[in-house]
């Protein structure tokens, strides 16, 4: 945590000064740092060739040059410094900045990997800050390094600090989320003739009474909760209650139970009525390539990311990584993936895809000058433009003729290192590379170009043409080179999107070039993918990596004439039942219910709430529909956190996602997401030190902080809004089911 210098600190000063045997304070172990307050010169600490220690009333300052890459390009530190594994240390230091700047404050392995124990990028400003953090250390280790990483800015700066300082004997800190009344609901709201559920947690095994009041306190319904044990994805003990019976729109209603009133929330029928647009709009300004308008995102104007303009060193001649290819691509464009500025062919394609399949799905829903973007006007409906925007990207990263492997998509582009946050899009000083072909970029590329081609066939002749050559080109080219796994080393300075198998890319993309084209070869081969009649329904749900299920989902829903195509449609039936099957067991009425959170969980459950929804327009039984109303609770506060996950919707809800550009968290002139945007959600694995350090041990619905450091649990990616942009789209859908 980190403080303002002034009264903060007097604060701070005076806790210590009255509380002096506090708990932890008698275990106390001794100073670790050798001269950190500077009183005798500024060894042991060392520093890079380019910046010059010295003492200025009695702290350690130093001027920071300009113009480095890396935030190791200049670097504060001391060595061999003694870690106990399982010690919990207290870290501290007081620093500044003028200007001001985020460096980042490590203590890791001192040599590579760099293993990471402790990190932050504390916000320092000219008047200076005090950073104090406790962490426990996995490992024990003689000589580890304290470390200021100083590089990456673009303009000189200067750096001080002084009484640095690293005990044991620290108390673990323990972090407590605020949770708020133990009455869990959506706290957006629910809609008048849909099911209205809610979660109590509490110590009572006998069902609890509950009473629903309106906005003027007046007990509008009562009943009894029922009683459902401990929740393993949570580790409560529950009751769940229903209070579908009512429903009287109005807004500010509040759920009692326990002695607990939950959150208030409204009934009403429009209550998902902006979130489809809003939920679109977040890839605008994802957009790479293109300057953001602040005339069309008030707040989110900035100058346009990877133009070739310096600092930045692409993407409109880029080379490959060493040895990969004698070539450059201009791969101008696309959404940014994530909060990182890399560009993946696999993580694009089922972005894209999911975007183009919502208007697939409903194409009446969508209009031109719908999203205000710069294409609004042009008479094409500006999901199409938005998806465009990708497309083209994705067919640019295609291998040209005459070159080996020609036809093959490179799996992705960016940054040769891992840069800092913040970091706007322009300002990213990085070497942007080329990674090598791989078969499954190959196939998204094959896949999202066939859907292109029919998609855009009615606005855009001559683009679905070269959609349709693309895919067609993909597709024998991943054909002849079926196994070029990308690998899951390459994981620097961008992610790695590894997968070791493809079968389900390659059935996904021969279903989307048979529904365009109904040609004999792709449908020969969607017959004989084992994917086709196998249950690929996982309890895990459906993303990039398993793409089996937007091919079986297209079959399923768009008009061909497939011989087995009743089957195929009773199997997306098979698998809705079994998430809804999952949500009735479930005491948060959560379709997903696995013993460990995989990453981006949200995206997971929308996913299987996108098969319960197409089972839905199939068959248009009711159930379906109520099961994907009822999972949009969870998402939206009905949940152990108590909280929504997508920004801008409810009370309390995620809105430090990990991101180099909404970065307010860590800069205060620079925005929040968006609003519609979603977060990862609850990840068990917490493979990030800020999760490490605040939620070890946690149950799966607790492994989630909303803080921009926190990229294993709370990051924005665009496969993430994509499926939120389908259901949301379901969600205000007044035409019934869609396909029967
Ligand atoms: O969403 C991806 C998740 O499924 C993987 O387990 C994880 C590790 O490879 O990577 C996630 O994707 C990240 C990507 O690698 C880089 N951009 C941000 C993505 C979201 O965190």
């Amino acid at each position: 945590m980190t403080r303002r210098r002034g009264a903060a600190l007097l604060a701070l000063t005076t806790v210590l000064a009255l509380a002096p045997t506090a708990a932890g304070a008698a275990a106390e172990g001794p100073e670790q740092i050798v001269n950190g307050t500077f009183g005798t010169g500024t060894a042991p600490w060392w520093s890079t060739g380019n910046v010059t220690l010295t003492l200025d009333q009695g702290r350690l300052c130093a001027d920071i040059p300009g113009g480095t890459v890396n935030p190791w390009d200049a670097i504060i530190g001391q060595d061999d410094i003694a870690l106990v594994a399982g010690e919990t240390y207290a870290y501290s230091f007081t620093a500044s900045a003028d200007p001001a700047k985020v460096p980042r404050a490590l203590i890791q392995l001192p040599v590579d990997p760099y293993t990471q124990y402790y990190s932050a990028n504390p916000q320092l400003d000219p008047t200076g800050v005090d950073h104090a953090a406790t962490f426990t250390a996995p490992v024990s280790l003689p000589d580890a390094q304290v470390a200021f990483q100083l590089g990456g800015s673009a303009e000189p700066w200067r750096f001080c600090m002084d009484d640095v300082s690293l005990k044991g004997g620290a108390e673990p800190e323990v972090y407590e989320p605020d949770t708020g009344p133990r009455v869990r609901v959506n706290m957006v709201g629910y809609l008048p003739d849909g099911p209205k559920n809610a979660t109590v947690v509490t110590t009572s095994t006998t069902p609890l009474e509950w009473l629903l009041r309106d906005s003027s306190g007046r007990t509008v319904a009562r009943g009894s909760g029922k009683p459902r044990g401990t929740d393993a994805s949570s580790r409560q003990n529950v009751q769940t209650i229903d209070f579908g019976s009512y429903a009287r729109t109005g807004k500010g209603y509040t759920l009692t139970a326990d002695g607990e009133t939950s959150r208030p929330f409204d009934i009403t029928a429009d209550l998902y009525s902006t979130l489809p647009t809003d939920a679109l709009k977040f890839y605008y300004t994802q957009r790479s390539g293109i300057e953001i308008l602040d005339s069309l995102r008030p707040g989110y104007g900035r100058p346009a990311g990877h133009v070739g303009v310096a600092p930045n060193q692409g993407d409109v001649l880029v080379p490959c990584q060493p040895g990969v290819c004698d070539y450059s691509l201009n791969v101008r464009g696309g959404w940014y993936d994530a909060g990182d500025h890399g560009k993946y062919v696999v993580n694009g394609g089922i972005s894209v895809h999911q975007l183009m399949a919502t208007y697939e799905r409903n194409r009446s829903a969508f209009t031109d000058r719908q999203l205000r973007i710069p294409e609004s006007g042009n008479g094409v409906p500006d999901v199409l433009d938005e998806a465009r925007w990708e497309q083209e990207f994705l067919l640019s990263m295609q291998v040209p003729a005459g070159k080996p492997l020609a036809g093959m998509a490179h799996h992705k582009i960016h940054d040769a290192n891992w840069t800092g946050l913040p970091l706007l899009p322009h300002l990213d000083p990085q070497l942007r590379e080329l990674h090598p072909p791989s078969t499954a970029a190959t196939l998204n590329l094959a896949a999202t170009a066939a859907q292109a081609a029919r998609l855009f066939k009615p606005y855009d002749p001559a683009f679905a043409a070269r959609n349709l050559r693309a895919a067609r080109l993909a597709w024998a080219a991943a054909k002849a080179n079926p196994t070029r796994y990308a690998s899951a080393t390459d994981g620097v300075g961008g992610g790695s999107y590894d997968d070791n198998n493809v079968s389900d890319e390659f059935y996904w993309a021969a279903a989307e070039l048979y529904l365009t084209t109904g040609e004999r070869e792709y449908r020969d081969f969607v017959l004989a993918s084992p994917h086709h009649t196998g249950d690929i329904w996982r309890d895990r749900g459906f993303d990039w990596g398993n793409t089996a299920q937007l091919g079986r989902l297209d079959l399923a829903t768009v008009p061909n004439n497939l011989p087995d195509r009743a089957r195929v449609r009773r199997s997306v039936v098979e698998g809705a039942d079994k998430y809804l099957a999952t949500q009735r067991a479930h005491p948060y009425g959560m379709p997903y219910d696995v013993p460990d959170y995989d990453w981006g969980s949200n995206n997971l459950v929308l996913n299987n709430m996108v098969v319960m929804a197409t089972a839905y327009d199939l068959t248009g039984t009711e159930k379906y529909r109520r099961a994907v109303r009822e999972s949009m609770d969870y998402l939206f506060g009905r949940n152990a956190l108590n909280q929504s996950y997508v920004t801008g919707y409810g009370e309390v809800a995620s809105h430090n996602q990990h991101s180099r550009w909404y970065a307010h968290q860590l800069d205060a002139t620079l925005p929040n997401p968006p609003r519609g945007t979603l977060a990862g959600g609850p990840n068990s694995s917490i493979q990030d030190p800020i999760a490490q350090r605040l939620l070890s041990g946690c149950a799966p619905q607790f492994c989630y902080i909303d803080d921009i450091e926190s990229w294993s649990t709370n990051e924005l990616t665009i496969n993430w809004n994509s499926p939120l942009v389908w259901v949301s789209s379901f969600l205000t859908d007044r035409g019934g089911p869609r396909c029967r």
